[in-house]
């Protein structure tokens, strides 16, 4: 396996809308970021992947792009951008951009050309098929954020297709001009220093020809088996490797919804000349009786399942990323461990220490160091999120959903979860902004928060920290095989690593009741690595308090 300084990495994700605000208007911003640098330097991790600060007008936050170019306003100017991207490579961090090229935002100029008229020069850069009839789209195709695939477009009486918003129109991949234009842009950014790409849905972006409908999943057909890992998909990143990738010293992730192991070996394979590593999302996969809208946890064996099969099936062959949330998953101690006060605590040092034991690059989501949790909304009138805000609408309006039913779904899901405003300190808005906050904050900032923990050593922050820095200095974390134990435990995740002569024995409980374990009898009286709670890891029977981890280093 060759080694490489983006597999040895730890990522920090910023939603930059919701990390720091500079000027008191409510939203965060680039000045706000490069004032956090040095605690992001402090916390240890290396890369900074940056969701979207693109010009957009924002029907996604930012995932609708109207110039790939340029700034959004409310996040700044070109030059805060440069001096981000200064400040950061002085400090040794480098700086991910989001890349989000299967739709553009409707107000881009390319789609107001493409919109103009069948022969303008951009029509083909965008999806236009005739309807059915004058009522009908072309297919049923239903989109992720609700409604049909398809929106009528009044001035050449055509259909264009959104896998997304109706204001963010899938691109043409198959178009040469399009594939031009996109590698030309990502060529200038690289020039000016950038350090790689998140590739946001690039799964998504070569469709068949052919388009019928698809299998009624919900409310409309899926697209699927026509869009997800599509004809060209391998043959168009190539293509982009070899024109800009292969060229600068750069990290690449893609997001691949709809990814198998199997896939990824070609996405991510060590030499298949496509991307560096996949995130993949059986994980977090929550196909339930309203589409993804659940109120149930994962089972613990399922989960390990999931997360065991890509470990093992990956080894050697390809680059996975390890995650437990994002700024489109709920907050992680919620989902997978236990927000409850009296145990959010353990939990998210826990869950921090199953996965950053694991092989593969572990991405933390601002706030995931300080174990912030899913936020108590009240009612729908709460949600800012373009997904949530639609869904309840077509589930519970509609009437296909009891509100009663519907509404703790939303509480545990909602990408709104993870999108509140990182909590700074305990001062009016967690020290955010000093105005009103754009979307509102945890009210349990004033004992969650970073200046407090970064002033307790035994805080989730420094925790954080311990196992960024081991990650460092043991490369048996990085690069030894994994292997699971107790595959049909419902309370305990317990695997081991194994590099040359070394060995890593990782447990972890995933409930809130002790749990007993027996120690394999080689790890009697090796090294304790880190673990959450004090206890003695020198005898051969072991009770785990309620969500306990512990890693052990035998030499
Ligand atoms: O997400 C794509 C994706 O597959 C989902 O996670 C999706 O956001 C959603 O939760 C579907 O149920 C990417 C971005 O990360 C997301 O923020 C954008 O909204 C989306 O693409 C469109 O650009
Ligand atoms: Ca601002």
């Amino acid at each position: 396996m060759k080694r490489t300084w983006w597999k040895e990495a730890v990522i920090y994700q910023i939603y930059p809308r919701s990390f720091m605000d500079s000027n008191g208007d409510g939203i965060g911003d680039l000045k706000g970021i490069t004032s956090r640098l040095d605690y992001l330097k402090y916390l240890g991790i290396d890369v900074i992947w940056l969701s979207p600060v693109y010009q957009s007008p924002n029907d996604d936050n930012g995932y609708d792009i109207s110039d790939y170019q340029a700034i959004m306003e409310e996040f700044g100017t070109m030059e805060d951008f440069d001096e981000m991207l200064d400040a950061a490579h002085k400090r040794g961090i480098r700086i991910v951009m989001d890349l989000v090229v299967n739709h553009t935002s409707d107000e881009h100029r390319w789609f107001m050309e493409s919109r103009s008229g069948k022969d303008n020069p951009y029509r083909d850069y965008y999806i236009w098929r005739e309807g059915k009839d004058a009522e009908t789209p072309p297919n049923n195709w239903g989109s992720c954020f609700g409604g049909s695939a398809w929106q009528y477009d009044e001035t050449t009486a055509m259909y264009y297709l959104h896998l997304f918003s109706k204001k963010q129109p899938d691109l043409n991949w198959d178009n040469p001009d399009v594939r031009k234009k996109v590698f030309d842009m990502m060529t200038w950014w690289c020039d000016k220093g950038i350090d790689g790409f998140r590739m946001d849905v690039i799964s998504l972006i070569s469709k068949t020809k052919e388009m019928p409908d698809g299998k009624i999943n919900g409310f409309y057909g899926d697209y699927g088996p026509y869009c997800v890992h599509g004809p060209n998909v391998h043959r168009y990143l190539q293509e982009m490797n070899e024109k800009v990738l292969s060229k600068y010293d750069i990290m690449t992730v893609g997001e691949t919804p709809g990814v198998t192991p199997g896939l990824a070996k070609q996405y991510a394979g060590e030499d298949t000349h496509e991307l560096n590593m996949v995130f993949q999302f059986e994980h977090v996969d929550t196909a339930g009786k309203y589409g993804k809208w659940t109120d149930e946890k994962m089972p613990l064996k399922k989960l390990k399942d999931i997360m065991s099969r890509w470990q093992t099936e990956l080894y050697g062959e390809a680059w996975n990323s390890l995650f437990w949330d994002n700024h489109d998953q709920p907050r992680a101690v919620s989902r997978f461990g236990d927000d409850r006060p009296q145990y959010r605590d353990a939990a998210a040092k826990m869950l921090a220490t199953c996965l950053h034991m694991m092989q593969g690059t572990p991405y933390v989501y601002q706030g995931e160091e300080l174990g912030m949790t899913n936020y108590p909304f009240q009612s729908p009138a709460d949600f800012r999120d373009i997904e949530s805000i639609n869904a309840y609408r077509e589930w519970c309006e509609s009437g296909k959903a009891a509100h009663e039913d519907f509404w703790p779904c939303m509480l545990f899901i909602s990408r709104d979860n993870a999108r509140t405003p990182v909590q700074w300190d305990d001062s009016k808005n967690a020290g955010f902004t000093s105005g009103t906050p754009w979307i509102p904050v945890n009210p349990n900032y004033t004992e969650i928060n970073a200046k407090a923990e970064t002033a307790d050593p035994d805080s989730v922050f420094h925790y954080y920290k311990k196992l960024i820095a081991l990650r460092k200095q043991n490369p048996i974390i990085v690069y030894g095989k994994y292997e699971p134990l107790l595959k049909d435990s419902e309370e305990l995740f317990v695997y081991t690593r194994i590099l040359g002569g070394e060995k890593l024995f990782v447990a972890c409980n995933f409930t809130d009741k002790e749990a007993s374990l027996s120690l394999p009898e080689e790890f009697i009286g090796s090294d304790r690595l880190i673990s959450n709670v004090e206890n003695d890891y020198s005898r051969r029977e072991i009770i785990l308090k309620p969500y306990e981890a512990f890693a052990l280093l035998k030499k």
